[in-house]
């Protein structure tokens, strides 16, 4: 194994990632880092977003001596169809998740699964209310099925817009209508992104990002807005409590089971396995204290915000987890997962488990899990990892330290229960500047930063600057290994912060779920510019993907920015070959739909940024800076 030459301490900011790390290196099991030293340098050309490859009369690269592919493309072209099928990419993940979410109630309505139900029928009449359907006087199953029939349109062709955009203000919807930016279907964007950018179709680069940005409007306000919402009527909406962060939450005297992916239509049955008598019973006869679930990524976070199970770790913690020898299985649903997963479990006793048929891993036990089965399918599951613990070696096993507590559960519900029934409260606080504004730090790591030092070092900043931070995605696990998850991280923010959340009870910065749940921040900020009667571009706010790595993450930065929200990106997605583009990008969007991008790999700067973009916007308002 090529060694990564840098020591442990340049890779992470975290203790127990640098042991885990050391821990690899000693035992010549190869992670993501070396594997990144071996890719390095990478092809500029891809870099720059120059090389394309979508028909056989190339694959070609746009250099200075050959400024066009051989069907005359050039590098505007080029780069901007690679973009807008990144982008789709990403869409296209988060949706189909959203979608799977409605298949499952589909099985309820139809009464083809006895394992899920609707836990939070008040959620499921507001919002079905919200997208037109009638819900006075009428049985849940009607209200529900009606709900199935209408998701499910919005991922077709016979709408002219997806119906959350019932919460969108009406200016920003006029903006959209102007560009021809409002999102039909989520599929109907993602397929005519994917036409778009066939050979000799649309080689007008800004007009083919207009279309990534409403490609990315229709995950957003579609795709990703449906996932979530029918997660919280099915598992339930989140309410705060607390929990623990980092790898102490696996524990050396139990059957410890790691779920990794971003569904919790998995995960929720395998937390409910574990808890079953007879094969708890099962686990303490084989020597067990118990079974033990934490979380990894977003399907961690799914059961971190509705069920307060632990968070193991983010996306370079994945490895690293089963490096402590003391994993009995991994079970994963889908995205996110590196396949490396599968070679490091055979280096321990781990068993791998994958569980969808469209992301299954070569190497890895599958268990094919439908709404009719997943209970059944998951007692399989754990039994499997109880079997498993037997062959633990206890003298490999190395947990590098204890947890840290963090708060979570923050979804607009309960935020709103937490300000009196309203946001009002929230507006005064914005309006007296005690909350100057507000910024949602969301998305990945990426092993070309050190791991969360821009994703905790941006949310200290702004904090101090009375920023009030919501966070998501692997974002949270950085958040809350940093203190930042506790109501007491308020003695590191500002005076107007410690005040309002000090009042509260609340951390600074506050937990708002998965990847998919951005689009509780995109609720917030509709309802916030109506509540002040102004566009979303008007506010205080801004997101941030400080340490981004997936198309995922591309997809939300520009929904985000498409919405009217000022959105920072640590490093440049690859589009840099294009001037035309590049300059769309951090300054044209902003004529265009009120937003930019910015690029600032240093947090502290990028925080200046912010502050600077939310002083603007509060005198826009009329406020004070
Ligand atoms: Fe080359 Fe044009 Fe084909 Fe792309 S579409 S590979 S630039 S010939
Ligand atoms: S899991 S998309 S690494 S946040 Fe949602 Fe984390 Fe980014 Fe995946």
């Amino acid at each position: 194994m090529a060694k990564d030459p840098r020591p442990a301490e340049e890779l992470t900011i975290w203790e127990d990632a640098r042991a885990m790390i050391n821990k690899a290196r000693a035992e010549g099991i190869e992670t993501v880092h070396e594997r990144l030293q071996k890719q390095t340098p990478h092809c500029k050309f891809c870099e720059l977003g120059t090389s394309c490859r979508i028909c056989t009369m190339g694959p070609c690269k746009i250099t200075p001596k050959s400024p066009r592919g051989v069907c005359g493309a050039d590098a505007d072209v080029v780069v901007a169809r690679n973009f807008g099928r990144f982008v789709a990419g990403g869409a296209a993940g988060h949706s189909d998740h959203g979608r799977d979410l409605i298949e499952v109630l589909e099985a309820i309505v139809e009464g083809e699964t006895k394992d899920y139900k609707i836990t939070d029928e008040d959620k499921l009449r507001r919002i079905s209310a919200e997208v037109g359907i009638e819900t006075e006087g009428r049985d849940i199953k009607d209200i529900a099925r009606d709900a199935m029939e209408c998701f499910f349109g919005d991922f077709g062709s016979r709408k002219k817009e997806v119906s959350f955009l019932s919460r969108v203000p009406q200016k920003r919807k006029d903006i959209w209508t102007k560009l021809g930016m409002v999102p039909r279907g989520v599929d109907r964007e993602i397929a005519e992104m994917m036409h778009r950018t066939h050979m000799g179709c649309d080689n007008d680069a800004p007009n083919t990002l207009l279309h990534a940005a409403r490609t990315s409007l229709a995950d957003g306000w579609g795709g990703s807005m449906i996932g979530t919402e029918l997660s919280d009527v099915i598992f339930g909406t989140p309410t705060p409590s607390m929990s623990q962060a980092n790898l102490g939450v696996i524990k050396e005297d139990k059957v410890n089971i790691l779920v990794h992916g971003h569904n919790p239509v998995v995960s929720e049955m395998i937390l409910a396995a574990s808890r079953d008598p007879e094969i708890v019973a099962e686990a303490k006869a084989a020597g067990a204290a118990g079974i033990n679930i934490a979380g990894l990524c977003c399907t961690g976070n799914e059961l971190l915000m509705r069920k307060g199970i632990p968070m193991a770790g983010n996306h370079l913690m994945t490895e690293l987890a089963i490096l402590t020898g003391a994993v009995e299985a991994v079970v994963v649903d889908y995205q996110c997962i590196m396949p490396s997963l599968v070679q490091i479990s055979s280096c321990y006793h781990t068993r791998f488990i994958d569980t969808a048929a469209k992301a299954r891993f070569t190497g890895a036990t599958h268990f094919d899990i439908h709404p009719h089965n997943a209970y059944e399918q998951a007692t399989e599951i754990v039994r499997l990892a109880v079997k498993a613990y037997s062959e633990r070696d206890a003298s490999r096993v190395d947990i590098p330290c204890e947890p840290v507590e963090i708060m979570t559960g923050f979804s607009n519900e309960a935020v709103i229960s937490a300000l009196g029934g309203s946001l009002d409260p929230l507006v005064q606080a914005i309006a007296a500047g005690d909350i100057r504004g507000a910024v949602g730090i969301v998305g990945c790591n990426n092993p070309k930063f050190q791991q969360d030092s821009m994703n905790v070092g941006l949310a200290k900043e702004l904090i101090k600057k009375d920023i009030l931070v919501l966070v998501t995605g692997c974002v949270t696990t950085a958040a809350g290994k940093a203190g930042l998850l506790v109501p007491d991280a308020i003695e590191m923010a500002g005076p107007g912060i410690k005040k309002v959340c000090g009042a509260l009870g609340i951390p600074p910065v506050l937990h708002y779920g998965s990847c998919v749940d951005n689009a509780r921040i995109l609720q917030l900020c509709a309802a916030l510019a109506d509540a002040l009667n102004v566009d979303i571009s008007d506010l205080p706010v801004g997101a941030s993907s400080p340490e981004w790595y997936s198309e995922k993450a591309a997809a939300i930065g520009l929904y985000a920015v498409a919405s009217g929200i000022y959105t920072h990106l640590g490093h440049p997605p690859n589009i840099l070959g294009s001037e035309t583009v590049t300059n769309i990008a951090v300054s044209g969007l902003e004529d265009l739909v009120g937003a930019s991008f910015v690029i600032e790999p240093d947090p502290v700067k990028a925080a200046e940024l912010f502050d600077e973009r939310i002083k603007a916007k509060r005198i826009g308002l009329g406020l004070s800076e």
